[in-house]
């Protein structure tokens, strides 16, 4: 087999990829080394191979288009392994395989699943190339566009080799081939104990692009456990006030829920002199550092962010990062090379090609771009990055905030009483599905802290190890819940949500350093009416009102329903949480039937 001269000599990493190189028998192998020719040429190839349709280059300067194939759209959690010599390991909420039988199932399908192909080596690094948090990942791909996107996710080729260095081990062995791309022969495997990952059968982002959510989020979260840190399916986001103080803030949505969004804030009218930049929109690495604070770092280096909704008013900074260097998937596109998606500003064009690749025309009942269509853009493009986007040493967390997509029952904002309640308000985070995954059940589902479908083990030990950190801290961060989502009684939403929700962040960091007023509740602290600031947002006060209402009725249900959520966690459920779950259900019960 051809074999282009290797850029390494670590005996590590060549053994595996020529151990790799034996299973799938490529006919080429083909090192990353991350340089700007290097995209060039692959981009040409790709177009070559029409795996990427360029468009306008007028209009869309460095831009490329691509068809999935439309099996393959999305995360595919049912199909998702943690692969730990015991069950007990991945845990009540992780599909789970034998380790010995994963590499077996999957070895036979790796089996000369290269023939006729070429296999890419791309090293990489998640986190600042200089950072103490960053890791290196090597991924083998058979996809020139999974190579081209970690091209834009990560901090791909020579800095991931220069900092591998020649003797050591220490880098997740990532191995992907999309193979017939066959949904009956697709599985994501993690061995966290083999900082291993196996990929087979899907070309989609989070199934294939390694780094992302099977390295920074599964095999980390193992990794940060037993080394005393966290990775978390958080943004980061930098707030700077008109007097120029600086406050940083990491919030757990899960998938299509708004995180890139509120990362790229821009504020209203009544907020002048305030300031949203990006650290990262998707994953957060975080460790104690300097004042004995939580510091994060963004582990990547671009986003994969949901197209449809995305326009000029609800996330302006995403559509300035899209115009150029993007990689659009399976949003709809014409025949001129334009790419148009359900809630771009413009009306859509009477004649397209939607996501399949089909003619579609105006006024049809289908959607032109799939409501999981993506683009992959490099976060240097984002004109509200901030400059500490790239520091190794991060940047310090005063708050955090989880948030679902919930129509009823939790409130616009609510602070926790302490560490405790806040990781309570975490693990019982529930949020309505969206198209970010295949396969799932319509209907509320419980999604700690976000990290439903990625935690590398155990779900208890995780919230055990959550409450754990709170000693290592000393100046922990703020914990708060919102919720941008719930609906009148005609269905329609209550809190006008994007920009306005620097209303609620302003509240969030006023608390977090002590500034401001707040009411206590039997769930939680809210803000008075005088706490947080209305002023010009042109929504009925009444909505308002139900936007923030505590109903303890409802709430008692909530509590309640949490218990089948806390018995399915099992025995590893962290006795603290049960007990505050007890607490404020018993609080809550009074409140509503008062002893006679
Ligand atoms: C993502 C996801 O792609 O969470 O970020 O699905
Ligand atoms: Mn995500």
């Amino acid at each position: 087999m051809p074999t282009e001269e290797r850029p390494t000599t670590n005996p590590h990493l060549l053994a595996w990829v020529d151990e790799m190189a034996r299973l799938c028998k490529p006919d080429r192998i083909q090192w990353c080394d991350g340089s700007a020719e290097e995209r060039k040429r692959l981009i040409e190839q790709a177009v070559a191979q029409k795996v990427l349709l360029p468009l306008d280059q007028k209009k869309w300067p460095g831009c490329h288009y691509h068809h999935s194939n439309p099996n393959d759209v999305a995360r595919v959690e049912h199909l998702t392994f943690i692969c730990t010599p015991t069950k007990a390991e991945a845990g009540p909420t992780n599909n789970w395989m034998d380790p010995v039988e994963a590499y077996r199932k999957l070895g036979a399908l790796y089996e000369g699943s290269m023939q006729g192909r070429t296999m890419y080596v791309v090293p990489y690094v998640m986190g600042p190339t200089e950072s103490p948090f960053a890791k290196v990942g090597v991924e083998i791909t058979d996809s020139i566009y999974v190579a081209l996107n970690m091209g834009v996710m990560t901090r791909m080729g020579k800095p991931a080799l220069a900092r591998l260095g020649d003797t050591s081990r220490d880098f997740n062995k990532g191995m992907h081939s999309v193979r017939d791309c066959n949904p009956d022969r697709r599985f994501i495997c993690h061995f966290p104990q083999d900082n291993t990952i196996w990929s087979i059968g899907s070309g989609y982002g989070g199934n294939a692009l390694l780094g992302k959510k099977c390295l920074a989020l599964r095999i980390a979260s193992y990794l940060a456990r037993n080394e005393g840190w966290l990775a978390e399916h958080m943004l980061i986001l930098e707030a700077e006030s008109p007097e120029g103080e600086v406050s940083y803030v990491a919030a757990a949505f899960p998938s299509a829920c708004g995180k890139t969004n509120f990362a790229m804030l821009i504020p209203p009218k009544s907020f002048d002199g305030w300031t949203i930049r990006t650290v990262g929109d998707d994953i957060a690495w975080l460790q104690v550092g300097d004042g004995g604070r939580l510091w994060a770092v963004n582990p990547e280096a671009g986003y994969f962010g949901v197209v449809p909704g995305t326009n000029f008013k609800t996330n302006p900074n995403a559509m300035r990062t899209i115009e150029r260097d993007t990689i659009f998937t399976n949003v709809a596109r014409t025949s001129d090379g334009d790419v148009w998606w359900e809630g771009k500003d413009n009306e859509p064009y009477p004649e397209m090609i939607d996501w399949k690749g089909q003619a579609w025309t105006k006024g049809s009942k289908d959607k032109a771009a799939h409501p999981n269509s993506r683009f992959t853009a490099p976060m240097s493009n984002n004109p509200a990055l901030s400059r500490f986007a790239d520091h190794p040493k991060g940047v310090p967390i005063s708050a955090i905030i989880f948030g679902g997509r919930r129509s009823t029952t939790i409130p616009l904002v609510l602070q926790s009483f302490n560490w405790t309640h806040g990781v309570f308000l975490g693990a019982t985070m529930g949020s309505e599905t969206t198209a970010a995954a295949q396969g799932l059940k319509e209907g509320v589902r419980r999604d700690p802290m976000a990290m439903l479908p990625f935690m590398g083990y155990d779900a208890g030990s995780y919230l055990q190890h959550w409450l754990d950190m709170q000693v290592d801290i000393p100046n922990p961060p703020k914990l708060f819940l919102v919720n941008w989502f719930r609906k009148g009684a005609n269905g329609k939403f209550l809190w006008p949500g994007y920009g306005e929700n620097m209303r609620v962040l302003k509240w969030v960091i006023d608390r977090a350093h002590g500034k401001i007023g707040a009411k206590e509740t039997l769930v939680g602290w809210v803000p008075r009416a005088t706490d947080i600031n209305l002023g010009g947002l042109d929504v009925p006060s009444a909505d308002i009102d139900a936007a923030m209402k505590i109903d303890y009725a409802e709430w008692e249900t909530e509590l309640a329903s949490e218990e089948e959520w806390f018995q399915k966690l099992g025995p590893t459920l962290p006795r603290p949480l049960s007990l505050q779950r007890e607490l404020l259900l018993e609080r809550v019960r009074a409140a509503v039937r008062p002893p006679a």
